[in-house]
């Protein structure tokens, strides 16, 4: 006969391995469940030799030209997001680049992103005095371990990539429409203000004659079916001095996932920080919606999340899917996106909540 406390020694061995046991099958079959999900996901209809591009904005009808450029030959679509953007960050505007309005101390302050096919991504906030934030993100992913640097931590950075620190200076649009702030000094986000032909906080015109934009957002597929997304900005003018947006946040701002689609974001970025946005639109691909479908369903929490005040706002996604199809939603009328393939190059009118 065994001691009894030998015998309930043996009783809580047994009961313990068998929790092990129990454990380590529900480990092994949820492997497996995930092993066959992802086979799924591998075998997404990817869409080859049918590069595509879309960009937020009328200004994406320019930046598109410059992605453009690479896709045609059958470049990747991370470089294709990288050069499209850029020339709107080159550009003279109220919202991108160095050009853009400043925040409410006078500073014009930089938030941009990069995302690619590898789930490599890399982003920079609150960057001042350097040209090109998108190019800074792009060095940030592949030659840092980490995704964000932010402020003089980032310019830092920059300066010691060779990015040339320009003057403090704000353009002259900028410079005028900052006067006229001051002059009440309110922080309101113009809602469109992309496409005001003429406020008087809104700087008017491009260098080429063309109207004033936003942020631009850039999502592509190359050649290969290879997914990447890009997205680049001042943010909301005279906005908070040290106030990041959604822009460089991954998942927020932009997201892109080679197996499902891509998304992007305008508007504004708290609202969009809070529901996640654009990685929300990509998982919503990810259970069979169509871009548009999957936007709509993400607008619509935003709109449940802000209730009345939804009607003071503008929010706005793009996305891309696998098999090359686009789509968009926005909260209030008039956001538009520019789309250039080998069939199409053009402006769409997205719809809206309102
Ligand atoms: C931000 N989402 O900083 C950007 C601004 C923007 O259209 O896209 N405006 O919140």
């Amino acid at each position: 006969m065994l001691p009894n406390a030998l015998i309930s020694e043996l009783k809580y061995e047994i009961m313990i391995n068998r929790k092990r046991f129990i454990r380590s099958s529900a480990v092994a079959s949820f492997a497996g469940l995930l092993g066959k999900k992802s086979l799924a996901f591998d075998n997404a209809e990817a869409v080859k030799g049918r590069p595509i591009v879309i960009s937020t904005w009328d200004a994406g009808v320019n930046a598109n030209k410059g992605a453009w450029e690479i896709l045609k030959k059958g470049g990747r679509a991370l470089d294709a997001v990288e050069a499209g953007v850029m020339v709107t960050e080159s550009e003279q505007s109220c919202c991108v680049g160095l050009g853009a309005n400043p925040d409410r101390e006078g500073y014009v302050t930089l938030d941009a992103s990069i995302m690619d096919e590898f789930a490599n991504c890399g982003s920079v906030a609150f960057l001042e005095r350097i040209k090109h934030p998108i190019s800074v993100a792009r060095r940030v992913m592949e030659k840092t371990p980490h995704v964000l640097l932010v402020g003089s931590g980032a310019q830092q950075f920059a300066i010691a990539e060779g990015f040339p620190l320009e003057e403090e200076k704000l353009s002259e649009d900028a410079e005028k429409a900052y006067k006229q702030w001051l002059i009440k000094s309110e922080y309101k986000p113009v809602i469109n203000v992309e496409n005001k032909k003429s406020t008087s906080l809104v700087p008017n015109k491009l260098a080429n004659g063309e109207w004033n934009h936003d942020t631009i957002g850039m999502i592509a597929m190359d050649a290969n079916g290879n997914l990447s997304g890009s997205c680049t900005t001042s943010g909301m003018a005279f906005k908070m001095r040290g106030r990041v947006g959604d822009s460089p946040l991954i998942g927020a701002g932009l997201f892109v996932d080679n197996e499902v689609g891509a998304c992007v974001a305008t508007g504004q970025g708290e609202d969009v920080i809070r529901v996640a946005g654009s990685h929300t639109v990509v998982e919503l691909m990810r259970q069979g919606l169509s871009p548009e479908a999957a936007c709509k369903k993400t607008i619509e929490r935003i709109i449940k999340v802000k209730k009345e005040k939804a009607k003071d706002i503008q929010v706005a996604f793009i996305a891309l899917n696998k098999k090359g199809e686009t789509g968009a939603f926005a909260i209030q009328k008039k956001f538009n996106f520019a789309i250039t393939s080998n069939q199409t190059n053009k402006l769409i009118d997205a719809k809206s909540w309102f």
